[in-house]
C-alpha cells in the first residue's frame, strides 16, 4: 500500500530506497492532501490546468508542461547537483567540508531556519486561496495556480529536509506545517505578512513582487549554507522563483499601462470613470506592500544574524561569487546603520558587518526592486506621462527593526504619530481603496479575453499564445 504513490514523487534524493523517509512522507503525504483541499485554491480542483511540474534538475528540462488537474499535481523532491564536495564558502567554519548531516550545536538554528522557511510556502497558499473567483483572465488563472503549486512544492522541499535530517521534532515540525493558518488569531502563520489577507490581484501582484521577492533572497543566502541539504533543496526552489517574481513584476506594469493608457485617453485623465486603477492607489498598494516585506528580513542590526553567518547557517546573496565580497570572514568593517536618535531624528551608526547581515541582505532586494520601479516607470514615460512611482523609504511603516514604532513620511522624513494617522490615508491604501479595486475583479474566463483594468501580457506561457486555452473547466 502507498509504495506506488512514491513512484509518482519525482525526486533525485534516491526516495526508493530511503525506507526511513518514505514511512515519515507516506505518513504525511495524506495530510498535505488534506491540507490542499481545504485550503488550496477554492474550486478549480476539478479543472486541467496547463502546469509546468519539476521533474528533473538537467538545466535544460527540469521542467514538463501538460494539462493536470491540481490534486493530482506531482509534488517532487529536488536538490541541485553538485560535482564536487563543497567547502563551507564563509564565516568561522571558512574552508572545511560542507555538512552532509545537521551538527548538534546548530541543530536548533537550523531547524528554526528550516521552518520559518517552510511555513511561508502553505501560507501563500493560503492567502491566495480566493483569488481565482476573480481572475483578469485564464492567462492569470493559470499562472495564480502555477505559483500555488509550486509553493506547496517548496513545502515538500522543506519538509523533506526536516523529515531526512532531524528525526521526531522534525517529523512534528513538519505536522505543523499543516496545522498554522495564514491570519488565523491563534495559530497564525510565524512571519506576519503571510497573515494580511490578498482580496484582490493587485494585492497578489504586489505581493508576488515584493515578498517573493524576500523568498528570492532568504532562499539565496540559505543557498549559501554548510549545510548542503539546505544549500541544493533551496538553489532547486530558486528555479521556480523566478516565474513567481515574472508574474508579480509584470503583473504590476500591465496595470500601469493599462492605467496609463486610460489617463491618456481621457483629457481629464479621470481613470476611475473608465474602470481603471488610479495611480496613486498602485503607488499606495506599493507602499504597503514593500514595507511589509522589507519586515521579513528581521532588524538591521541582529545578533541573530551574526550567529547565522559567523557559524556558516546563511550567507549574503551571491556570497560564494568571486569578486563580490572582498571578504568573505567579515570580522572587520562596519556597516553604516540609520537608526532613530532618540529625540524625534535620525542618525547614522557604524555596527558590525556580522550584525548588520539582514540589512546587507535586504539593500540587495532594495537595488531589486528600484528596478523594477524604473521599468514601471518607463511604461509611465512611453505613454507620455508626466507621473511617476516610487519606492517608500525604508524607515516608512516598519514594524520590524530599528525603525518599529518611528513615524516618517513614505520620503523618510521623520513626522508625529498625529501627524502620520492624519495622512495615512494619502500613502497607504484605506478601505474605500480596497472597496474600489475589488469591485473592479470580476473573473474573465474567455481565452484571449482581459478585465478591463489590465493590460494583456506580451507573450503567453511556454511560448503558446496569450489566447491558448490554459485553464479546461471541467
Ligand atoms: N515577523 O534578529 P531578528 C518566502 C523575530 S519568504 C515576525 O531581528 P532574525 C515566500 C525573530 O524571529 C522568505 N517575527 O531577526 C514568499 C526574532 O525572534 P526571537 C522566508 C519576526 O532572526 C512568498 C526577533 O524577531 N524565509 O519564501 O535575524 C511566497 C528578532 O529577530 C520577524 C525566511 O524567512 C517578522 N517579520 O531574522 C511564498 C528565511 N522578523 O529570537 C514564500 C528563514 C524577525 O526574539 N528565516 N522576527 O524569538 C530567517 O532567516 C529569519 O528568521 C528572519 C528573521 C530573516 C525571518
Ligand atoms: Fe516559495
Ligand atoms: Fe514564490
Amino acid at each position: 500500500m502507498g509504495i506506488s504513490r512514491f513512484d509518482s514523487i519525482p525526486n533525485n534524493v534516491d526516495l526508493n530506497s530511503d525506507r526511513k523517509l518514505q514511512k515519515a512522507l507516506m505518513r504525511w503525504q495524506p495530510n498535505y492532501l488534506d491540507w490542499w483541499h481545504e485550503m488550496g485554491p477554492d474550486g478549480f480542483q476539478g479543472d486541467h490546468i496547463y502546469l509546468r511540474t519539476a521533474v528533473s534538475v538537467e538545466a535544460g528540462g527540469w521542467a514538463h508542461y501538460d494539462f493536470v488537474k491540481m490534486p493530482d499535481y506531482r509534488w517532487g523532491i529536488f536538490l541541485t547537483p553538485r560535482e564536487t564536495t563543497k567547502n563551507i564558502g564563509f564565516g568561522d567554519n571558512i574552508g572545511k567540508p560542507s555538512w552532509e548531516e545537521v551538527p548538534g550545536e546548530f541543530r536548533k538554528e537550523l531547524r528554526r531556519i528550516i521552518v520559518t522557511q517552510g511555513d511561508t510556502e502553505p501560507a501563500s497558499v493560503e492567502q491566495q486561496k480566493l483569488l481565482g473567483k476573480t481572475a483578469p483572465s485564464l492567462y492569470d488563472l493559470r499562472n495564480l495556480f502555477q505559483v500555488n503549486v509550486e509553493e506547496g512544492r517548496h513545502l515538500w522541499a522543506m519538509v523533506h529536509l526536516l523529515h531526512g535530517y532531524f528525526g521526531r521534532d522534525g517529523r512534528e515540525e513538519a505536522e505543523d506545517m499543516l496545522v498554522r493558518r495564514s491570519g488565523h488569531k491563534d495559530s497564525p502563520r510565524i512571519l506576519e505578512a503571510f497573515n494580511k489577507p490578498i482580496d484582490d490581484w493587485l494585492s497578489f501582484f504586489c505581493f508576488a513582487m515584493f515578498t517573493d521577492r524576500d523568498g528570492k533572497y532568504q532562499l539565496a543566502a540559505l543557498a549559501e549554507s554548510a549545510f548542503d541539504p539546505l544549500a541544493r533543496a533551496t538553489q532547486f526552489m530558486l528555479t521556480e522563483e523566478a516565474f513567481h517574481l515574472f508574474v508579480g513584476e509584470t503583473g504590476v506594469d500591465r496595470v500601469v499601462r493599462r492605467t496609463a493608457e486610460l489617463m491618456a485617453s481621457d483629457p481629464n485623465g479621470d481613470v476611475r470613470a473608465q474602470g481603471g486603477i488610479p495611480l496613486n492607489i498602485i503607488q499606495r498598494y506599493i507602499n504597503e506592500w514593500y514595507s511589509a516585506s522589507l519586515d521579513l528580513f528581521g532588524g538591521e542590526d541582529s545578533s541573530n544574524a551574526a550567529t547565522y553567518f559567523a557559524t556558516g547557517l546563511k550567507g549574503r546573496y551571491k556570497e560564494s561569487k568571486k569578486g563580490r565580497y572582498e571578504d568573505n570572514i567579515a570580522l572587520e568593517g562596519s556597516y553604516a546603520l540609520e537608526r532613530p536618535d532618540g529625540k524625534g531624528g535620525v542618525t547614522t551608526e557604524d555596527i558590525p558587518v556580522r550584525r548588520a547581515m539582514n540589512a546587507v541582505l535586504r539593500d540587495s532586494y532594495t537595488a531589486d526592486c528600484e528596478r523594477a520601479l524604473a521599468r514601471w516607470n518607463k511604461s509611465l514615460e512611453k505613454a507620455g506621462l508626466a507621473e511617476r512611482i516610487s519606492l517608500p523609504s525604508v524607515r516608512f511603516n516598519r514594524l520590524q527593526g530599528v525603525f518599529d514604532g518611528f513615524f516618517t513620511l513614505p520620503d523618510g522624513t521623520p513626522t508625529s504619530r498625529e501627524n502620520w494617522e492624519s495622512l495615512r490615508g494619502t500613502f497607504l491604501p484605506t478601505e474605500a481603496d480596497y472597496d474600489y479595486v475589488r469591485s473592479l475583479m470580476k473573473a474573465v474566463y474567455e481565452p484571449g479575453q482581459m478585465a478591463n483594468w489590465i493590460a494583456a501580457p506580451s507573450k503567453g506561457v511556454n511560448g503558446r499564445e496569450p489566447e491558448f486555452e490554459y485553464v479546461r473547466f471541467d
